[in-house]
C-alpha cells in the first residue's frame, strides 16, 4: 500500500546544450549558455487528527521521528487536534516517505489509528 500523496513524476527537463551553428564566414561557433538546475521538489509530512490516538502518543512520535523538543511537539499536536491536520516537517521525497512509514508503523504497533501523509510543497 502506498500512503504518499505525490504528484506523478514530471519528464526530465532538457539541459541547455550548446548547439553548433555556422557563422557567416563558414566557421563553427558554439554559443555559451548558463546551465540552470532547479532545487529538488520538497515534501511536507502532514499528520491528521483523529478521535482516538492519545495526545501523549502524538507528542512522543513528534519528538522521536521529527526531532521536536517537548514544547514544539506539544504545540504541533495541539494545532493538529484543533485544525484537523498539521505539518510535522519538510524533507526530500525519500526522507518524507520514510517518516510516514515510521509513524504509521509505530501507530499500528501501538493499536492507534494515527494517519499521516507526505505531499509536495507548492
Ligand atoms: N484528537 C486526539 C485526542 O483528543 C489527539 C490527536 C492529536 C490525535 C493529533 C491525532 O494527529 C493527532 N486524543
Amino acid at each position: 500500500m502506498n500512503f504518499m500523496a505525490t504528484k506523478p513524476p514530471s519528464p526530465p527537463t532538457a539541459l541547455p546544450i550548446s548547439r553548433p551553428a555556422r557563422d557567416d564566414g563558414g566557421s563553427v561557433v558554439l554559443e555559451r549558455r548558463t546551465q540552470k538546475t532547479k532545487p529538488p521538489q520538497m515534501y511536507q509530512v502532514v499528520m491528521l487528527n483523529d478521535d482516538y490516538t492519545p495526545m501523549e502518543f502524538v507528542i512522543v512520535v513528534l519528538q522521536e521521528f521529527f526531532s521536536k523538543d517537548r514544547e514544539q511537539a506539544t504545540q504541533i499536536m495541539l494545532k493538529i487536534h484543533l485544525d484537523g491536520k498539521g505539518v510535522c516537517g519538510v524533507y526530500s521525497r525519500d526522507i518524507a516517505a520514510t517518516k510516514v512509514e515510521q509513524v504509521l508503523d509505530a501507530a499500528a504497533k501501538a493499536g492507534h489509528p494515527l494517519q499521516c501523509v507526505s505531499e509536495p510543497v507548492e
